[in-house]
C-alpha cells in the first residue's frame, strides 16, 4: 500500500458559527478560527474540516449553498479565508472544504434563474415533475415542493430552501468541477462531501441512494478536479457497507480517499423507526460486531475508513453513551482511546476533546436547528405531548452539538462578547479549554497523546485487528504489525468489570488509569481504558 498523509492524519471538524467569534456579533466566524490555529496546532491535528462558510440564506447553517465562490459575510470575507487557509498552512494544517453539491439553496443564481424561466438551460439543473410521489424529506414532510409560476414541483430531499440538483445534467456536472477546481487552486487539502452517496438518485423509482451512476459520476469527478492530487477526500455514505466503501475508497478505485459510515451510529436509534425514538443504552456487544466488521473486512488494500463518534449532526458521545456526571471525563477518554488505536483516520468535533456535553433544552425557543423544528411542528400537530417531543430533542437533536465552544469561564464561555446565536451550556464554567489546558489529567491530553501516538507508529495504519472474547460491556482488541503486538482495552460500563490475557505488558502507551502489571486478572474500574504494548 502507498502510504499518504490522510492514513497517519487526525481531522478536526469546526462548525464555524459556533467555533469562535471575533467580531461581538454572537456568531462564529473565519477571523475567530484564525485565531485559535495555535490551540488546534497545541492539540496536534493535521487538518481541519470546515463546515460550510459559502454565501448562504442560512436556512440549514450554510448547508444551503448560494453562491459556492463566495463566503457568507456573517463569517468574514474572501481574504479571511485566503488568510485561513494561510496561517493554517505555517502550522502544517490542511484545510478540508465541505463540499454540499447534491442541493444548493432556492437562492443560488441556478435555481432562481430555473423558477423564473422554465425555458433556461438552468431550469434542468434541478429536478421538476408535473406530479409528486410519496417521497418524504429527511426534514419531515413531503420531498416534493409545488412552484406556483410553472405549475411543476421540485425535488428537496432536506428542507424546501435545498432543492436537489439534477445530475444527469453534463453541464451542471461541469460547473460544480469547475468549481472544485477555484478551491483546488486556493491550496485547500481537500473535501468533505455532503450526501454524496445521493446524487445518483432515480426519484421515479424511489431509489434515493447508491443509484446506479453514483459511482461513475464520483470517477468522473475525480478525473476532472481532484485525481492525481494529494487531497484528503470523504464521502458522507451513511448507509455503506464494506462492500460499498470499497468501490469508493479502494486505492485503484479513483473515486475517494475515504468514507463516513454511520453504522456505529445508527445504535442510537431505534431500528426501522424514526431517530425521534432514540435507543440511549449502548449494545456493547453490537457495538464490538459493527467496528470487528468493519476493521477485519475493509483491509488496508481494499479501501479506507474515517473513525468518529462525533459531528454536527449527532448528540455528544459522553451524553448520549458515557457517563456524563460521575465519569464524565474518564468515560470521554475510553471512548477516545477506544477508536483512535483502530485503523482508519480519526475525526475529533470541536468540543469533544473537553467532554461538551448535550444541552439541557427547556423549550423550544431555545431550538434553532430547522431538523429539529420541522419535526417538533410535525409531532404536535399530531398530539405527541410538548414534553416528549423536548425529551427527544434533549437527547438526539443536532443543535447539541451546535453549542458555542467553551473558551472559559467568562461571559458567554469567552466565545463571544455578547449574546450567542445558540445557548451557552450552562456548565462552561466547569467545563472549558482554559481549565483543560491547566489540568495535566484533562481529557484534552488524552487526545493530544493520542494524535501524536497516530502521527509517530505507522502501525496504527497497517496492523491487524482482532477482537477479543471478554465481558459483554468490555471492549478489548489486539493491534499486530509484524511481531509487535499491541492490546487496547476499554470498560464501557459504569461497573467493576473482570478481564483476563494472557500476555505480558511491555509498555503503556496511553491510559485513564493506573494499570496493574498482571494482565492475567484485571479488575477493570468504571470506564477504565489503555493501550498497551505487549512482550510477544
Ligand atoms: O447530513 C445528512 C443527513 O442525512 C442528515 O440530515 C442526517 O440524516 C441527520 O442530520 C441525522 O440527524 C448532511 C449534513 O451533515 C447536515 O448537517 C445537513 O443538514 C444535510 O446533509 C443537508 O445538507
Ligand atoms: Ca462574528
Amino acid at each position: 500500500m502507498q502510504e499518504k498523509w490522510w492514513h497517519n492524519a487526525v481531522v478536526y471538524q469546526v462548525y464555524p458559527k459556533s467555533f469562535k467569534d471575533s467580531n461581538g456579533d454572537g456568531i462564529g466566524d473565519l477571523p475567530g478560527i484564525t485565531s485559535k490555529l495555535d490551540y488546534l496546532a497545541k492539540l496536534g491535528i493535521t487538518a481541519i474540516w470546515l463546515s460550510p462558510v459559502y454565501d448562504s440564506p442560512m436556512d440549514d447553517n450554510g448547508y444551503d449553498i448560494a453562491n459556492y465562490q463566495d463566503i457568507a459575510s456573517i463569517f468574514g470575507t474572501m481574504e479571511d479565508m485566503d488568510q485561513l487557509i494561510a496561517e493554517a498552512k505555517k502550522r502544517d494544517i490542511r484545510i478540508i472544504m465541505d463540499l454540499v453539491v447534491n442541493h444548493t439553496s432556492d437562492e443560488h443564481a441556478w435555481f432562481i434563474e430555473a423558477r423564473e424561466n422554465p425555458q433556461s438551460p438552468e431550469r434542468d439543473y434541478y429536478i421538476w415533475r408535473d406530479k409528486p410521489n410519496d417521497l418524504t424529506s429527511t426534514f419531515s414532510g413531503s420531498a416534493w415542493e409545488y412552484d406556483e409560476k410553472s405549475g411543476q414541483y421540485y425535488l428537496h430531499f432536506f428542507s424546501k430552501k435545498q432543492p436537489d440538483l439534477n445530475w444527469e445534467n453534463e453541464e451542471l456536472r461541469h460547473k460544480i468541477y469547475e468549481m472544485m477546481n477555484f478551491w483546488i487552486d486556493k491550496g485547500i487539502g481537500g473535501f468533505r462531501m455532503d450526501v454524496i452517496d445521493m446524487i445518483g438518485k432515480i426519484p421515479d423509482q424511489k431509489i434515493v441512494n447508491n443509484g446506479p451512476m453514483l459511482h461513475p459520476y464520483l470517477k468522473e469527478m475525480n478525473q476532472a478536479t481532484f485525481g492525481g492530487k494529494d487531497l484528503l477526500t470523504v464521502g458522507e455514505t451513511w448507509g455503506a457497507n464494506p462492500e460499498e466503501a470499497k468501490k469508493y475508497s479502494n486505492p485503484e478505485g479513483q473515486e475517494l480517499s475515504m468514507v463516513f459510515q454511520f453504522e456505529h451510529i445508527c445504535l442510537q436509534y431505534k431500528e426501522g423507526q424514526p431517530k425521534w425514538h432514540y435507543q440511549k443504552e449502548l449494545s456493547v456487544g453490537k457495538l464490538k460486531e459493527i467496528f470487528n466488521k468493519w476493521q477485519t473486512e475493509l483491509g488496508v488494500e481494499d479501501g479506507w475508513n474515517s473513525l468518529f463518534w462525533n459531528n454536527h449532526d449527532l448528540p455528544r458521545i459522553v451524553s448520549i453513551w458515557g457517563d456524563e456526571e460521575q465519569y464524565r471525563e474518564k468515560s470521554a477518554k475510553a471512548f477516545a482511546i477506544l477508536l483512535h488505536l483502530m485503523r482508519g483516520t480519526p475525526y475529533i468535533y470541536q468540543g469533544e476533546e473537553i467532554g461538551m456535553t448535550n444541552f439541557p433544552f427547556e423549550s423550544l425557543e431555545q431550538v434553532e436547528d430547522i431538523e429539529s423544528i420541522n419535526y417538533a411542528k410535525e409531532a404536535l400537530e399530531q398530539g405527541v405531548p410538548l414534553e416528549q417531543i423536548m425529551d427527544s430533542i434533549r437527547v438526539i437533536g443536532r443543535d447539541n452539538a451546535r453549542t458555542p465552544m467553551q473558551w472559559d469561564a467568562t461571559d458567554y464561555a469567552g466565545f463571544s462578547s455578547t449574546k450567542p446565536w445558540l445557548g451557552v451550556n450552562p456548565n462552561y464554567d466547569a467545563i472549558n479549554v482554559e481549565s483543560a489546558l491547566d489540568d495535566p489529567n484533562s481529557i484534552f491530553y488524552t487526545y493530544q497523546k493520542l494524535v501524536q501516538l497516530r502521527k509517530e507508529n505507522s502501525w496504527l495504519v497497517q496492523a491487524d485487528f482482532e477482537l477479543l472474547e471478554t465481558a459483554e460491556k468490555v471492549f478489548a482488541y489486539i493491534r499486530k504489525d509484524g511481531e509487535r503486538r499491541f492490546l487496547v482495552v476499554a470498560n464501557l460500563s459504569n461497573q467493576e468489570q473482570e478481564f483476563h490475557f494472557n500476555g505480558v505488558l511491555k509498555s503503556i502507551l496511553v491510559a485513564n488509569t493506573e494499570i496493574q502489571e498482571n494482565l492475567e486478572q484485571l479488575a477493570l474500574a468504571s470506564w477504565d481504558a489503555f493501550c498497551v504494548e505487549l512482550t510477544n
